[in-house]
């Protein structure tokens, strides 16, 4: 393990970010041969070893259920769960630990919002605005919920470097608009919203605002109250957590006015025949035994986070898709989808006469992992006229020699199709 990152003693966080490489077993393995160059952490980032060992010590030594028993296991148990929402909290800097609800995922947190806030919120003449680079998780669940409740969605496009449109957002939030959603980070394009300004005006309009925040964590130090956002969601495996586990961060007024989605034990009070008495925040919204092992893992990679210098972050990523962005211009044929002015590491991009799949699969073959595909975002490939793009995504634990050996595989590629 990295010095810096274990190093209790020392409060300073790492400004050393390449030394991080070593704190992740997954990435000292060989694949086909090859070492292992994991580009792919914007489908799932890999663990370190701080969160592997939370893992296996919470589900080989504490492993109980939570808030239920009064045995020594289980109140180890719910000690770690409500740590780690502790923690989590702590580190997005949420007022309260009521307001950090734990779900499965992102895709979760959007479908409570969207079931239980649009559900009792939303009729006829309502509007819900999302923009054109949304992942499917957040455009269905409003598709859903507006079919649901006979309001409107409204998608913002998008221009053809891959950023909101920002005059057509001005004009399509209007006073009817109940709720504003919109990805902080675009896993497609690498976009990234400016999430302050887009907030302000919605709240200027009298909107709600939903940040899907998934690749906006492991790049960024999110802080929700210097947002001013209404609900922030994330999932714990794209922040070097496991997966299973992400959370809803909600305003507290917000959520204590919302009906409860699920139903089952944990998010109630009281039972009985003539009525159920909901639970106070956040239990209401975790009906039933929660992926304890998974949340427990998630605040180590809270912890491992907090204790990194995020600037020095940020420049490290910078570098890379600066890096990368240069040397995939070497690569005949070779077009970038996404070319806005404020990126996250990820790139995106299509070769001239060869599909997506099969760059895939000839760089995997030199131990490359990229993702192929339309990336959940369907509507983002129609806007740039592609059916997929490869796309790599960097991390902090990458390094210039993975964009090289990424190079290298496309340079393959582009032979072996010649
Ligand atoms: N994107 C990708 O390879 P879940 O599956 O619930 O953890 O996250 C869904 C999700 C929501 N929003 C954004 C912006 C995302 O990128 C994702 C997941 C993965 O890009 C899998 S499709």
């Amino acid at each position: 393990m990295s010095a810096a990152v274990t190093d209790s003693a020392s409060l300073a966080p790492t400004t050393d970010i390449a030394s991080l490489r070593g704190d992740f077993p997954a990435l000292q393995q060989r694949v086909h041969g090859h070492p292992l160059t994991y580009l792919d952490s914007a489908a799932s980032s890999q663990c370190p070893q701080a969160v592997i060992d939370a893992i296996g010590t919470q589900q080989g030594l504490n492993h109980a259920n939570v808030h239920r028993g009064v045995h020594q296991l289980s109140e180890r148990a719910t000690l770690a769960y409500e740590s780690a929402r502790e923690r989590v909290r702590d580190y997005i800097n949420a007022a309260s630990e009521r307001e950090i609800i734990f779900t499965r995922g992102t895709t979760e947190s959007i479908n409570l919002v969207a079931r239980s806030f649009g559900g009792s919120r939303l009729s006829a003449g309502d509007e819900v605005l999302i923009t054109w680079m949304e992942h499917h998780s957040n455009i269905v669940p409003w598709q859903m919920i507006c079919e649901r409740t006979g309001a409107k969605l409204v998608p913002v496009p998008i221009t053809d470097a891959g950023e909101l449109d920002r005059a057509a957002f001005d004009r399509l939030l209007t006073d009817r608009t109940k709720i504003v959603a919109f990805v902080h980070v675009s896993n497609a394009l690498g976009t990234v919203n400016p999430a302050r300004e887009l907030i302000g005006k919605a709240h200027a309009a009298g909107a709600v605002v939903v940040v899907d925040g998934a690749q906006a964590m492991p790049h960024k130090r999110v802080d929700v109250r210097d947002l001013d956002c209404d609900f922030y969601a994330f999932s714990g495996h794209k922040m070097f957590g496991p997966t299973g586990i992400g959370v809803l961060y909600g305003k507290e007024n917000l959520l204590e006015e919302m009906p409860p989605w699920q139903g089952g034990g944990e998010m109630i009070l009281t039972v009985s025949f003539d009525g159920t008495t909901w639970n106070h925040l956040p239990g209401k919204f975790e009906a039933g035994t929660p992926n304890i092992t998974a949340a427990v893992g998630l605040g180590a990679a809270v912890d491992y986070l907090a204790r990194i210098d995020f600037a020095a972050l940020e420049a490290h990523e910078a570098a890379l898709l600066e890096h990368a962005t240069e040397r995939l211009g070497e690569i005949d044929g070779a077009r970038i989808v996404g070319t806005a002015a404020d990126k996250a590491s990820v790139l995106s991009f299509v070769i001239d006469g060869i599909h997506a799949h099969d760059v895939g699969t000839i760089v995997d073959a030199a131990g490359v992992a990229v993702r192929t595909g339309h990336h959940c975002a369907m509507p983002v490939m129609d806007r740039f006229g592609v059916a997929a793009t490869a796309r790599a995504s960097f991390a902090l634990y990458n390094n210039h020699d993975d964009i090289d050996r990424l190079i290298l595989g496309l340079g393959q590629a582009v032979e072996l199709f010649a």
